[in-house]
């Protein structure tokens, strides 16, 4: 069972988690552990210090090294088996649904979520393994970015999908968007569905959705087409189709 422990000084934050949805049930029914760590709490001062003034000068304020540490001390401390210490970052590399089926490889994994403007690079050198980001725009702190990653990686494990949704999964990972889905009723107002859809021919159905899948990804992800044709994931149907929509 995966062990996720989060560095934050808003453990509130993560409080959602527990509330409903695919995430929530899967916490309920024990098939992965969350733990959040204040570093708050592993201050030696009155007022509970964990950010200070940038040497150098400029704006904004840097997390401390010290009380870092020592949450992170205890969190190794509370475990037999320790993996990767994962620092959420907008240096870090693009998180993708690779890494998040290589993360969940590991035991136990600790997220280190960022607030202020920066973390004293020494905690970086001395303690991160590997810095993750999800994409270049800016948040307000590594959180939101955890809640992410950790959402992403806890659908791959066993028993948290239905097998239906599991099969769904399985046709994103090869590679393309998905096509256009509808549900009733068959007109709203002027907007019809697709005749195909309602014919009941389940081939002449797949392959209109293949079709929809290419078109989708040549529109808004052509670097994903591209990418699928490298891992030979089209066919010659496929390469035919590609060809009659680049008119
Ligand atoms: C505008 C502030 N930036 C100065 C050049 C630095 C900065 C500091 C802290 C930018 C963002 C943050 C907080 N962001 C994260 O902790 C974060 C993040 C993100 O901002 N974008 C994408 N992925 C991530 S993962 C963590």
């Amino acid at each position: 069972m995966t062990h996720f422990d989060i560095i934050t000084i808003f453990p509130e934050m993560f409080e959602i988690i527990h509330s409903g949805g695919v995430v929530g049930r899967a916490l309920d029914k024990q098939l992965f552990e969350l733990k959040t760590w204040n570093p708050r709490d592993y201050t030696t001062d009155n007022r509970k210090t964990v950010d200070d003034r940038a040497y150098g000068g400029g704006p904004g304020m840097v997390m401390m090294v010290e009380p870092l540490e020592k949450t992170l001390a205890a969190i190794k401390q509370s475990h037999t088996q320790v993996g990767p210490v994962i620092l959420l970052s907008p240096q870090g590399k693009t998180f993708n649904q690779q890494m998040a089926a290589d993360l969940l490889q590991n035991e136990q994994l600790s997220f280190v979520c960022g607030r202020y403007e920066a973390i004293d690079q020494r905690f970086i050198d001395r303690n991160v393994d590997l810095e993750i980001s999800l994409g270049d725009f800016v948040l307000s702190g590594g959180e939101v970015a955890a809640m992410a990653i950790i959402d992403a990686m806890v659908r791959l494990i066993p028993g948290v999908l239905g097998d239906k949704d599991s099969a769904l999964q399985d046709s994103f990972m090869d590679g393309l968007l998905d096509c256009p889905h509808y549900t009733r009723p068959e007109i709203y107002e002027n907007s019809v569905v697709p005749g195909v859809l309602l014919g009941g021919n389940h081939a002449i159905i797949e392959g209109w959705r293949r079709e929809q899948s290419l078109l989708a990804t040549q529109k808004s992800r052509p670097d994903l087409i591209e990418a699928a044709r490298k891992k030979g994931l089209l066919s010659k149907k496929d390469e035919l189709f590609l060809k009659q929509i680049q008119t």
